[in-house]
């Protein structure tokens, strides 16, 4: 997936919204979750119901049905979702204990499925159709935000344009998911009121979530091949505006539209080569897709950690996804990374949140970042039985008053050479695995 370039980013003219980037740049981690009825497939998201990724979305499928049959059964899922094990006050636990700043949710993915209590559709989790609509945590959206709110954590709301369940993506007479394409079927000048009802619909929705859940800090609009589809414009910054009106603090993440209402760069699945001035974040999955997989395999917290190090060091947050089971559990082994994420962040937390880029972020094999006088410097290990060596050069001419390991006992002894600073590692037990990382603050 391509993300917009730093060029196409434009600064935003309100003071409040250039104050709350420098909140969103603070962050650094988030905790992204893809959840819906396509939990129960175990697939990717949605994309079982597009024919053009089928050989990706649908190579798992061993359903003896046609495309048709399968949309039609896709579109079933709702009847079976029922995540009784649900329990949004753990999962805010879970991220707030353990270092997370802020939740993204899919409010709607691009099945069109409404995981809050719209009145624009039956397809939704408060619909007659999905047997959790009795349920006290019905409203799933509402939970999870209020759950988060109250632990101090931002919120993002993810919501995708494209939706593939509407009658407005369809040309009249077809039937939804019969299509080629991931944008509406018609050409919207051949059917300019059928698109329009598209436009009006997107936008209903957007503000039920930006009036009736609470705060909101980022509006974040995926899918934007739907932007300018075939010429006419879905205008989205129409809602923001208004959105605006009622939250003033917004920030918008139209992604890959660029322009005024892309005020972060989120890159999928991949970080920028170099560090990027714009505010920015990635969105990189802890197993294999964005949604639950059953025995999927997860990167490990050394991996995990290492990758939120290379982001933040190039100025960007890490939206780390984890995929909710269909029970309404996460499992074990995405609690127990995000533990171990947790474990690490609690000791080293101050060389990774409220800090900033600095040039040259990385130099050798040590990354860097800036907060308050402070330089920090990361030495990685890429496995623990990587020999922990006893002095490290940090290739820096800065002055410095002094050098400690953050998490460590007292000053580290350093002399400086033509190369930069040598620094003595405190003695180590022979046979002591490498830690994920040494950390220093200069
Ligand atoms: C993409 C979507 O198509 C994926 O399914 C996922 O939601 C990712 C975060 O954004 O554009």
């Amino acid at each position: 997936h391509n993300y917009s370039s730093e060029e196409q980013w434009v600064k935003p003219e309100d003071p409040l919204l250039l104050e709350r980037l420098e909140w969103f740049k603070d962050q650094k981690l988030g905790l992204m979750m893809h959840w819906g009825p396509y939990s129960q497939l175990g697939l990717v998201e949605s994309w079982a119901l597009s024919d053009v990724d089928e050989e990706w979305s649908r190579n798992e499928i061993d359903w003896d049905i046609d495309a048709e049959e399968l949309k039609r059964q896709y579109f079933d899922l709702n009847k079976t979702f029922n995540p009784l094990r649900f329990q949004p006050e753990l999962w805010a636990d879970l991220a707030a204990e353990n270092g997370f700043k802020y939740l993204n949710f899919t409010t709607k993915h691009h099945d069109g499925f409404c995981m809050w209590d719209t009145r624009t559709t039956d397809y939704r989790i408060t619909g007659p159709d999905c047997p959790f609509h009795t349920h006290k945590y019905a409203d799933i959206t509402k939970q999870l935000f209020n759950a988060f709110r109250a632990k101090g954590l931002g919120i993002s709301a993810y919501f995708s344009k494209a939706d593939w369940h509407t009658p407005y993506y369809w040309a009249p007479g077809m039937r939804p998911g019969t299509t080629t394409s991931r944008g509406p079927t018609y050409d919207p000048k051949e059917y300019p009121w059928l698109w329009e009802q598209f436009v009006q619909f997107t936008h209903e929705q957007i503000m039920e979530l930006m009036t009736n859940y609470g705060r909101i800090d980022v509006l974040w609009l995926d899918a934007g091949w739907v932007n300018d589809y075939r010429d006419q414009n879905i205008r989205l910054g129409e809602v923001v505006d208004k959105a605006r009106k009622i939250q003033p603090w917004l920030l918008s993440a139209d992604r890959t539209v660029g322009g005024p209402y892309e005020n972060l760069i989120t890159p999928e699945q991949t970080l920028p080569e170099r560090a990027l001035h714009v505010p920015w974040e990635s969105c990189i999955t802890m197993g294999s897709a964005f949604s639950f997989r059953y025995e999927d395999n997860y990167k490990s917290v050394r991996q995990l950690i290492h990758l939120l190090v290379e982001i933040v060091a190039k100025g960007g947050n890490l939206a780390l996804n984890v995929g909710p089971q269909p029970d309404g559990r996460i499992s074990k082994t995405a609690i127990s990374r995000i533990q171990g994420m947790g474990e690490w962040l609690k000791v080293h937390g101050e060389a990774i949140y409220g800090t900033r880029i600095c040039e040259p972020y990385s130099l050798e094999n040590i990354q860097f970042t800036q907060k308050d006088g402070k330089i920090y410097a990361f030495y990685l290990y890429k496995d623990e039985n990587e020999s922990v060596p006893e002095e490290i050069l940090l290739p820096l001419h800065a002055d410095f008053s002094r050098i400690d390991l953050v998490g460590g006992r007292s000053e580290l002894e350093c002399r400086r050479t033509e190369q930069g600073i040598v620094v003595k590692l405190p003695v180590t037990e022979a046979g002591a695995k490498a830690p994920i990382a040494h950390v220093f603050r200069i």
